[in-house]
C-alpha cells in the first residue's frame, strides 16, 4: 500500500488515480482516514463547492455535466461528487449519470466520483465533506455536488455547499413540493429546468411568488435568482454561472462565505465526535458501567438522566 504523503503528493499533482484512491480511504472509514485528513487540512480551502439538488429527474447530471463545460472553458478544475442519500450501492441510481457524464471522463481537468450514503456511519453528513475536502486538496477550482432531492438529504448537502443550487422543472408539482420540502429556505439559486416544456414560465412565476412570500429582506440580502435553463441543450447555463459568481462575491462581500465554512467545519466536529460516543457507548451493551447503572435505575436510587451524565462522564474521561 502507497503511503498517504506520496498519495497526497500524487493528488496534487493532479493524478486521478491518487485522488480516487483517496477518497476511498475516506469512504471507507479506513485506519489511514485520520492520517489522510492531516494530511490534507492544510491544502483545503481553496475550493468553490456548489450543491445541485432537487427531485429525481429535474436535470442535476445534465445540469452538472454543462455547468463542468461551462469551468473547464474557464480553465478552471472541477470535482463533480454524485451523491445518492438512497442508496447502499454506488452504481445504480448513479449509473446514468456516468452516461451524462461520459464526455468528461477523458478530462484530466475533471474528476468525477459516485457516493452511496445509505448505511454509511452518518450518512451523507460524514462521507461527503471528507471526500469534498480531498477534491479541494487536489486542486478542484469549483466542486459540484449533486444530491437526489429525498427528504432531509437536500438540507444536509445546503449546509455542506457554499452555494445551493435548487433545480425544478415544468409540470412536475414542483412548486407545491418544493414548498413541502422546504427547499425554498435553501436555494441560493434557483434553476427552472427543462424551459423547452410547456409550464415553465408559470412554474418561475409561481416560485417567484414563494420566495417572495415572508420576505423581510433588508437591502444588504441576496435575493435568490430564477434562472430558466435546457440543460440537455446547454441553454442558460452560462447564466447559471454568472449567477453562481454573483452568489459568491456576494458572500464574499458580506463575510457570508467565512461564516458559512465556519459553521459547516463545526457540524463536521459535532458529527464525527457524536458519531465517536456513538461507537463508544455501542461497545458498552453489555459492559458493567452500563447495567450498573440500569440497576440502580431500576432500583430507584438515580433517574435516567443523572445516569446519562455519568455515564457520558465516564466515556469521555476515557
Ligand atoms: N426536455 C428536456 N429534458 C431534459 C433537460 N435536461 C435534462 N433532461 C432529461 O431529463 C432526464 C433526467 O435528467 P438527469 O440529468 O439524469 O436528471 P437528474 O436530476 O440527475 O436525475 P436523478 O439523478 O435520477 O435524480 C434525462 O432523460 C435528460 O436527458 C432539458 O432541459 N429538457
Ligand atoms: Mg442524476
Amino acid at each position: 500500500m502507497q503511503d498517504v504523503s506520496t498519495l497526497v503528493a500524487q493528488a496534487r499533482e493532479g493524478r486521478p488515480r491518487a485522488v480516487a484512491r483517496l477518497i476511498s480511504l475516506v469512504e471507507g472509514a479506513s485506519p489511514q482516514l485520520r492520517e489522510v485528513m492531516a494530511a490534507l487540512a492544510p491544502l483545503t480551502g481553496g475550493a468553490y463547492v456548489v450543491g445541485l439538488t432537487g427531485s429525481p429527474g429535474v436535470g442535476k447530471s445534465t445540469s452538472t455535466s454543462a455547468l463542468v463545460t461551462a469551468y473547464r472553458k474557464q480553465g478552471k478544475r472541477v470535482g463533480v461528487l454524485a451523491v445518492d442519500p438512497s442508496s447502499p450501492f454506488s452504481g445504480g441510481a448513479l449509473l446514468g449519470d456516468r452516461v451524462r457524464m461520459s464526455e468528461h471522463a477523458s478530462d484530466p481537468g475533471v474528476y468525477i466520483r459516485s457516493m452511496a450514503t445509505r448505511g454509511h456511519l452518518g450518512g451523507l453528513a460524514w462521507a461527503a465533506p471528507q471526500a469534498i475536502r480531498v477534491l479541494d486538496a487536489a486542486g478542484c477550482d469549483v466542486i459540484l455536488v449533486e444530491t437526489v432531492g429525498v427528504g432531509q438529504s437536500e438540507v444536509e448537502i445546503a449546509s455542506q455547499a457554499d452555494t445551493s443550487v435548487v433545480l425544478l422543472a415544468p409540470g412536475m408539482g414542483d412548486g407545491i413540493q418544493a414548498a413541502k420540502a422546504g427547499i425554498l429556505e435553501i436555494g441560493d439559486v434557483y434553476v427552472v429546468n427543462k424551459a423547452d416544456r410547456d409550464g415553465a414560465d408559470a412554474t418561475a412565476r409561481e416560485l417567484n411568488h414563494m420566495l417572495g412570500l415572508g420576505e423581510s429582506r433588508g437591502p444588504g440580502d441576496w435575493r435568490p435568482p430564477i434562472v430558466k435553463t435546457v440543460a440537455a441543450r446547454s441553454e442558460g447555463v452560462d447564466e447559471v454561472v454568472e449567477a453562481l459568481e454573483k452568489h459568491r462575491a456576494w458572500m464574499e462581500e458580506h463575510g457570508v462565505l467565512t461564516e458559512r465554512r465556519r459553521s459547516r467545519a463545526a457540524r463536521e466536529v459535532e458529527t464525527i465526535a457524536v458519531t465517536a460516543l456513538r461507537e463508544r457507548i455501542g461497545d458498552l451493551h453489555g459492559d458493567r458501567r452500563l447495567s450498573a447503572l440500569a440497576e440502580r435505575i431500576v432500583s430507584g436510587e438515580l433517574d435516567p438522566y443523572r445516569a446519562a451524565d455519568e455515564l457520558v462522564a465516564g466515556l469521555t474521561q476515557g
